[in-house]
């Protein structure tokens, strides 16, 4: 059995054996002799699927056994990456199916790397709700997972020149084994059209007449928890049109125009959310954002009536959270399901919805708050439309009673945004329907309270709530690093992956040298196969024995690639001026994705590989210094970077990134953090203690105080002759010979609005670095350090966080806590 040996799944190697080499036969339709390591992957999931459906059917058997409350999880993203290790890790079967397939001379990690990443998400949002899900399973909250079946997940990045290249992803491709396809469970989901009002029995009542309608059917994925002891599902809606060919068209010989509509709409799940940029990609988003949302509503009162028969009883039986404001369109549905379809009074819908619903908010960049505009809202919607400017007229009624006179307050708390043409803000309606609204970090969520939703939170003072993001531990630690995981049950027991807090009994071993040689040989291990990584996709040799720092994220002006690479630039200068200084080796390790339509990030992702082809083939550099970009970052890859960092970049400008979650997985795994005051950033620090982290550079506060005096990057950089230097070397095409102008632009505006800080924190950031190279040369200083980070980011577990969710938001009991 596998480490922690206790899982009575009751299957041995030769039984499980069978059972793949009969899924091979009778489910792939291949020989042992001519399978692929496709088809053995394949063969492989379905045996595992199996044992995972027997739990999962026996956790819906019947109506009578139904959980008292469920949860729903409303996200248009679900960054679930490969799923094969996270079933056998679930159930304690890895070492069993690897001694299965090494009897049929077949290597697990080989088929392993045959399942595509299932890429249904942008980053953090995306993998946060992946790693709820098996959260939820694990310590034993029932729940559905929701959101949309895209055919084409995020783009597969590749990379000509050094400029990023967008290319379709195709995931499903080649099928999916995991999911059960179910046709029959499909909801019609109406767009566009005119609401008519009838009278029925005295009453005015509403009734849509949607022009279109579009089929949204169900395909499940049973997500089994820790031991297998819980199964939850995984429900993701596909566009189905309902007339599939129009037979008329076809007759008279217009092929073409026989599919069009058929093709019109079922682009709603073909592609993962577009650019918003144009208004034909905001259209395509909104109408993704109702199809799912309102084919869930649909789904969950269905189920709700036939469990519980009343909709007056939804709140005590359902808790549905917004995984940010994409499903926000889910309030004024409700309230249409509720008032329009089953004749329930507008002020008690009002109450069932808002004790149903809960938002979490993700992000407080103005640009990412999504609002759409009414004209838009209006022709698609109409109805929804209706029903939100009657909530708004209600909740306005309510707050100029209490706080008469004071306009300012119900411009801001209103649903509609009259200043840039008349939108409706998604932001207000979601906090608005929703009984409790969550930050995902102790500072983002008193940021929430200053900012974005100050008057909101006057209005409703009890509303806003902390719930500080986690990571399944499973993944980011046991399957992704076994070999520390071992060591780490060696050193503090089995139960670890039961109780991550366990970790803390590390602490009276953070000085042990023998503990400090094992883990520094399996890091290396790490490294090694890392750098084989780094060699096979760049041709770029690196030393293991080198300081890996690792930035791994999405390419965002505001998480500051940009300051990693001046102070790159720093360093190579530094080397070229002074050769025969004893210069510690590094390598400084990039990956991410710009969004398709953000010209600023693609061009740092160009500076980066400019900077690397000059650092990484001079001479006077001797691979002291290496520079390593790696195309098409994924949680896989993520999975190969993060047990091999050594150092790891959070050093977005403080105040602007929510939380951070690779911050977690990575000091879990051992690599010290340099980074700013920002988001989950201050709670790893108060637990990891000031002398485990490298904390420089602004304040959220002092940023703030900056930004309203009016920055002058020009100071900073007259007072910074090391910074000077660098952006010189830039700005006059030393990294880029072919084309010595490509940066000039980019210099510039940095100097003329360096709205991210970059230059005033650079100075800070360098000095920061500097006290990482001192503590690497301390070997077992950094250990110590290194170790003490794995010992205290027990808390960090979204076992923890999801547990908090089921106490204060949805009043949920989980099974195993
Ligand atoms: O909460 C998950 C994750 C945070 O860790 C990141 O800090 C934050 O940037 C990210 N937010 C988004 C918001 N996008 N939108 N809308 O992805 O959420």
């Amino acid at each position: 059995a596998g480490p922690a040996g206790t899982t009575d799944s009751g299957v041995d190697a030769k039984k499980l054996q069978k059972e793949i080499l009969a899924e091979l036969t009778y489910s792939v339709g291949r020989s042992p002799e001519t399978a692929s390591p496709r088809d053995w992957f394949v063969a492989t999931a379905y045996a595992v699927r199996d044992r995972i459906v027997d739990r999962w059917v026996a956790d819906h058997a019947s109506k009578e056994n139904k959980p008292a409350k469920r949860v729903y999880y409303l996200s248009l993203e679900f960054l679930i990456g490969r799923l094969l290790f996270d079933a056998l890790n679930n159930l304690n079967l890895t070492d069993v199916a690897r001694e299965a397939l090494s009897g049929l001379g077949v290597d697990l990690d080989r088929i392993r790397t045959a399942e595509p990443d299932a890429a249904l998400g942008n980053g953090g949002l995306g993998r946060l709700a992946a790693c709820f899900m098996d959260s939820m399973a694990s310590i034993g909250v029932p729940a559905f997972g929701y959101g949309i079946r895209y055919d084409h997940g995020l783009f597969r990045q590749g990379m000509r020149d050094g400029w990023q290249q967008e290319y379709p992803e195709d995931w499903l491709s080649f099928g999916n084994p995991w999911e059960f396809a179910h046709p029959e469970i499909d909801y019609p989901i109406g767009f566009g059209g005119y609401v008519e009002q009838i009278n029925e029995g005295g009453a005015a009542k509403h009734v849509w007449r949607p022009a279109e309608t579009v089929e949204a059917v169900a395909f499940d994925t049973p997500v089994a928890g820790w031991r297998g002891r819980h199964v939850n599902t995984l429900r993701l809606w596909s566009a189905r049109a309902g007339d599939v060919l129009k037979l008329d068209a076809f007759n008279r010989g217009d092929y073409v125009g026989a599919l069009a509509d058929r093709v019109r709409v079922e682009s709603i799940s073909k592609v993962l959310y577009p650019s918003d940029e144009t208004p034909a990609g905001q259209e395509l988003r909104l109408r993704q954002e109702y199809f799912f949302a309102s084919a869930s509503l649909q789904d969950l009162v269905r189920r709700h009536l036939e469990e519980w028969g009343d909709l007056r009883s939804l709140p005590d039986h359902v808790a549905i959270q917004l995984n940010d404001t994409h499903p926000a369109i889910a309030v004024p549905e409700l309230m249409r399901i509720l008032v329009d379809l089953h004749g329930v009074a507008w002020g008690e819908a009002w109450k069932i919805t808002v004790a149903t619903f809960s938002y979490t908010n993700h992000t407080l960049l103005p640009e990412a708050l999504e609002s759409w505009p009414v004209p838009l809202m209006e022709r698609l919607l109409p109805r929804h439309m209706q029903i939100i400017y009657l909530i708004n007229a209600l909740e306005l009624d309510a707050a100029r009673k209490r706080h008469p006179g004071d306009d300012a307050l119900l411009a801001s708390v209103s649903l509609i945004e009259e200043t840039n043409g008349r939108r409706v803000r998604m932001g207000q309606l979601a906090f608005t329907g929703s009984h409790k609204v969550n930050g995902v970090s102790a500072l983002h969520t008193d940021l929430m309270k200053q900012t974005v939703f100050r008057d909101l939170h006057r209005l409703h003072p009890d509303r806003i709530v902390n719930k500080t993001n986690g990571i399944t531990f499973r993944r980011w630690l046991a399957q992704a690093n076994p070999g520390l995981t071992s060591i780490l049950i060696d050193a503090v027991g089995p139960e670890l992956l039961d109780d991550p807090m366990r970790l803390e009994k590390l602490l009276p071993m953070v000085g042990d040298t023998g503990l400090h040689e094992r883990l520094t040989e399996s890091k290396r291990a790490n490294k090694v196969a890392l750098a084989k990584v780094i060699a096979d996709r760049l041709d770029v040799q690196v030393d293991p024995d080198a300081l890996f720092d690792v930035q791994i994220k999405r390419i965002h002006e505001y998480k500051r690639q940009l300051l990693n690479i001046l102070e790159t630039v720093a360093i190579y200068n530094a080397m070229r001026a002074q050769p025969m200084r004893a210069w510690m080796p590094r390598v400084k390790i990039f990956a991410g994705k710009a969004a398709a339509s953000y010209h600023q990030a693609k061009l740092i992702i160009k500076l980066a590989n400019d900077v690397a082809r000059v650092v990484n083939s001079d001479p006077t550099v001797r691979g002291l210094l290496k520079v390593a970009f790696l195309p098409n970052y994924n949680v896989s890859l993520a999975e190969i970077i993060i047990p091999a960092a050594d150092l790891s970049e959070q050093i977005s400008t403080a105040g602007m990134e929510a939380s951070g979650t690779g911050n977690m997985k990575l000091a879990l795994n051992g690599a010290l953090t340099i980074g700013t005051l920002d988001g989950a950033n201050v709670e790893i620090k108060e637990h990891v203690g000031d002398e485990n982290i490298f904390i420089f550079g602004l304040t959220a506060q002092e940023v703030e105080a900056r930004k309203r005096r009016g920055y002058d990057a020009h100071a900073a950089v007259e007072a910074s002759s090391t910074l000077r230097e660098v952006l010189e070397a830039i700005r006059n095409g030393v990294f880029s010979p072919d084309d010595p102008n490509r940066y000039r632009g980019f210099v510039d505006g940095l100097l003329n609005h360096d709205t991210f800080l970059v230059t005033a924190d650079f100075d800070a950031y360098f000095a920061a670095q500097r006290r990482v190279y001192k503590l690497w040369r301390d070997r077992a200083a950094w250990m110590k350090a290194s170790v003490t980070n794995t010992a205290k980011v027990g808390w960090f577990s979204s076992d923890r966080t999801i547990a908090e969710y089921a106490d204060d938001i949805w009043g949920v009991t989980p099974a195993n806590r």
